[in-house]
């Protein structure tokens, strides 16, 4: 055995001794999977220790979401000790794949928009920034999800007994949060000062989990607050027979953290939702000023040694939280205070979804946190006067951060951050030409662009180990882990290299295909295309036209069972927000699709249709490998970037796509010709509903062939749905049948490529060539560069 190996034997032995009395032979799989987590953190906090701080400006990373999913393999392969954790469990007579296994994923976000906070945390940390992630630490993550006759069940994603292993806290650090009351003004000097009375008090208690970057000793740290009530139990009331009332101050502030709300890309103004904002800005902005403050002695100076970093709206009470620190607390006058907020912050937007934009009745912000109610239309009486001389009244209204009667947590953002920026290039042209066009007007340089990225080291390497080994053999190095840009260099290798590159995807997709057969039963001939859509599920990014196409390929076999045919295998992972009523009968259509190809003699060896139950970070791990190809067909102008699409593309799947979010820069990156794409460009989206010409109606009554589709999918299946298939006729507001022929068609240029292994594979290479450009290390470079300015 290595010095390593002994080293970590002895570790493990130590950890299932002290900490659950027992001999390293008696412990169990869960046991040993929590004594590996023990000796990674333990690595990493004498690494913390160790690390020395530059003193430039220190980034801070405000997101509602972390969707970090295991942690184990993430951290061991980080600090370069993976290989001897698993050789190690290995000796120890485990197989380290069935410990890893064992831990649960910590969901703490929806989608898209927390995973890219997860990612970004590890190139925050491996490209040597001093940088904190802030967040919320729910008891329950987003829920997991079952299938049962077809539909979406919700249970509760239980993280925190396995996940706590990761969790350190530090008791000096507790904060405490206000709520409700009502604001008392006192003069004093000549000057108002303003003070709460009969508030309620939370502790926000931190929860940090520690993060460890590539081949670095930079440790930055991610803090989870956990809301706790200062009085756990009523006595009186307790002794009093009253034993659940006694409890009721305790449960009422646990609530705040209990869950994450699963809603994404949609806005719902619940008041848990919106104290659950105050609570995780408040605790932050104070931790952070107290620590600036201990350090420094005044927070005259923190606008140049701190930057907050707001991941889309959904902390935009830090802008009023830094305020009333800095007036109530420090005793600063408005015009200091807002001197130096307006330095501070700086605002990522994700969504132009109208139905994703956050608006806050007036009266609920006031009820629940009456003096940053106060500030918020201090803002706004300034903002207003500001820009009064210079817009008209239509753009009066629409630029307001209060109006009517609803606070818009988007217009105080584009006002306050010094920073505005979308997250692909097109959806920040939108940004500037059509949302915020009036404040782009004004302010034109606070807008930059910068297109999302993915942690090329896990969503490549990590999840995709041979391909990994592919890449190093073939460049003589592991350069590409550190410097993304180096994949380009594959372009020149020769096409005899081009069938072992098959042989692994093949490999990874039997790997799949075995998964999928002992979790869920699934039957996956792997010879099939391997077609997959795993995304959450919303109408604008058009499960439904998959749908229309593989409905389409069923009509036309059964029609002629005899054409050639390049079989397929769909794979579809997402999950419906649970009040989502239409999300949930695309579920259960997709399912009832599945049933029908199954039960089918004449399609079944050609067609398949799998709905992966319960898609998630671990599960997507197993994915993007095995797939061939990636579906990428938001509506144009609909999907802000993606992520899931550059993840594939690390993995040479070939996309087909519109011209939506970064897609757009993946087609320019990686070439026309190495991309399926189709469907309306943005510009003609656009121009269709100006001038009036939306008239799904009519398409329905001249395409025959897509009226057969959609009249199967009303009466046709084991059960109608005639909804879906009326909503398309009467409104299809994402423009499926618009979209349908034009996907259809290059859907049959897939089949056709796929006969052609050679040139799908040089495809399949010139992709993972030039994805580079999509890691997250670029975007954080560019952040750090043009906004951060660290
Ligand atoms: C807001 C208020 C109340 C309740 C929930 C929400 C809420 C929660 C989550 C609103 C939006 C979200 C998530 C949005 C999201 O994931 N957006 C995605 O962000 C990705 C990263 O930039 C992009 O790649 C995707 O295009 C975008 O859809």
């Amino acid at each position: 055995m290595s010095k390593l190996k002994q080293t970590i034997k002895q570790q493990l032995t130590d950890k299932i001794y002290l900490h659950f009395g027992r001999r390293l032979e008696e412990a169990t799989k869960g046991q040993i999977w929590q004594a590996c987590a023990l000796v990674i953190r333990d690595e990493m906090s004498a690494k913390k220790v160790k690390a020395k701080r530059t003193g430039g400006r220190e980034v801070h990373y405000l997101s509602m979401e972390f969707l970090l999913g295991r942690s184990m393999t993430k951290n061991a392969y980080n600090l370069g000790l993976l290989d001897d954790l698993t050789a190690t469990l290995k000796d120890l007579g485990y197989d380290a794949a069935d410990i890893f296994e064992v831990e649960p994923d910590a969901a703490l976000g929806n989608g898209g928009l927390g995973r890219l906070a997860a990612c970004y945390l590890d190139s925050m940390t491996t490209t040597g920034l001093n940088a904190t992630g802030y967040s919320l630490c729910y008891e329950y993550g987003v829920f997991a999800q079952k299938i049962v006759n077809g539909e979406q069940v919700e249970t509760p994603d239980v993280w925190l007994d396995k996940g706590e292993m990761w969790l350190l806290s530090p008791a000096d650090e507790v904060q405490e949060v206000q709520f409700g009351g009502h604001v008392v003004e006192t003069r004093l000097n000549g000057r108002t000062k303003f003070t709460v009375e009969g508030a309620t008090t939370v502790l926000a208690v931190p929860r940090d989990m520690l993060i460890g970057g590539y081949k670095t000793d930079n440790v930055n740290t991610l803090r989870l607050w956990a809301a706790k009530s200062p009085v756990s139990i009523d006595m009186p009331r307790f002794f009093g027979g009253e034993y659940v009332k006694s409890q009721e101050q305790e449960a009422a502030a646990a609530a705040i953290t209990k869950l994450l709300y699963p809603e994404d890309n949609h806005f719902e103004g619940k008041s848990l939702r919106l104290r659950q904002q105050y609570f995780f800005v408040s605790a932050t902005m104070q931790s952070i000023c107290k620590r600036h403050k201990a350090k420094h002695g005044t927070l005259e100076n923190l606008h140049k040694m701190h930057v907050f970093h707001i991941n889309d709206t959904h902390p935009a009470l830090a802008i009023p939280e830094l305020l009333r620190i800095l007036i109530d607390g420090e005793g600063m006058c408005w015009d200091d205070a807002w001197e130096i907020t307006s330095q501070c912050f700086a605002y990522t937007n994700h969504t132009i979804l109208s139905e994703a934009l956050e608006c806050w009745p007036q009266s609920l912000i006031e009820h629940v946190m009456p003096r940053i109610w106060q500030i918020l239309r201090e803002i706004n009486k300034r903002y207003l006067h500001q820009i009064g001389g210079k817009v008209d009244e239509n753009d009066r209204r629409d630029m307001a951060i209060v109006w009517d009667g609803v606070v818009r947590m988007a217009n105080l953002c584009v006002f306050a951050a010094y920073s505005v920026n979308g997250v692909s290039a097109l959806h920040s042209d939108i940004l500037k030409e059509d949302i915020f066009r009036r404040e782009y007007a004004m302010t034109p340089k606070k807008f930059t662009n910068v297109t999302n990225g993915v942690d090329h080291r896990r969503w490549l390497a990590q999840v995709n180990p041979k391909l990994d080994g592919f890449i190093q053999k073939h460049l003589h190095s592991d350069d590409y882990l550190l410097k993304c840009n180096d994949l380009e260099k594959l372009v020149k290798l020769p096409n005899s290299v081009l069938q072992e590159l098959a042989d692994i995807k093949r490999e990874d997709k039997i790997a799949l295909a075995n998964h999928l057969n002992r979790t869920q039963g699934a039957l996956i001939d792997e010879n099939m295309l391997f077609d997959v859509q795993v995304k959450r599920l919303h109408e604008y990014k058009r499960q439904l036209l998959n749908v229309l196409h593989i409905l389409t390929l069923y009509q036309s076999l059964r029609d002629n069972s005899e054409q050639d045919f390049v079989p397929r295998a769909f794979f579809f992972g997402a999950k419906a927000a649970s009040g989502y009523y239409a999300a949930k009968r695309i579920i259960a259509l997709i399912n009832s699709v599945a049933k029908l190809i199954d039960n089918d003699p004449v399609v079944r060896g050609r067609l398949k249709v799998v709905f992966v139950e319960n898609y998630r970070v671990s599960l997507a791990e197993l994915i993007m490998p095995a797939t061939e190809l990636s579906e990428q067909i938001s509506l144009a102008g609909k999907e802000a970037s993606g992520t899931g699409n550059m993840k594939f593309m690390f993995n040479g799947a070939l996309t087909i796509g519109t011209m939506d979010g970064a897609n757009v820069e993946m087609c320019e990156a990686a070439g026309e010709e190495n991309m399926f794409i189709f469907g309306l460009r943005e510009h003609e989206v656009e121009a269709i509903w100006r001038e009036g010409r939306h008239d799904p109606g009519a398409i329905y009554r001249e395409n025959k062939r897509l009226a057969s589709v959609m009249d199967m999918i009303a009466t046709g299946l084991d059960v109608p749905y005639e909804d879906i298939a009326g909503g398309l006729i009467h409104n299809d507001p994402y423009m499926l049948l618009t979209d349908y022929d034009s996907y259809v068609a290059e859907q049959a240029k897939v089949s056709e490529t796929y006969c052609d292994a050679a040139k799908w594979n040089a495809m399949s290479l010139a992709n993972i060539a030039a994805a580079g450009r999509f890691a997250s290390d670029r975007s954080i470079k560019e952040y750090a560069k043009g906004i951060w300015r660290v």
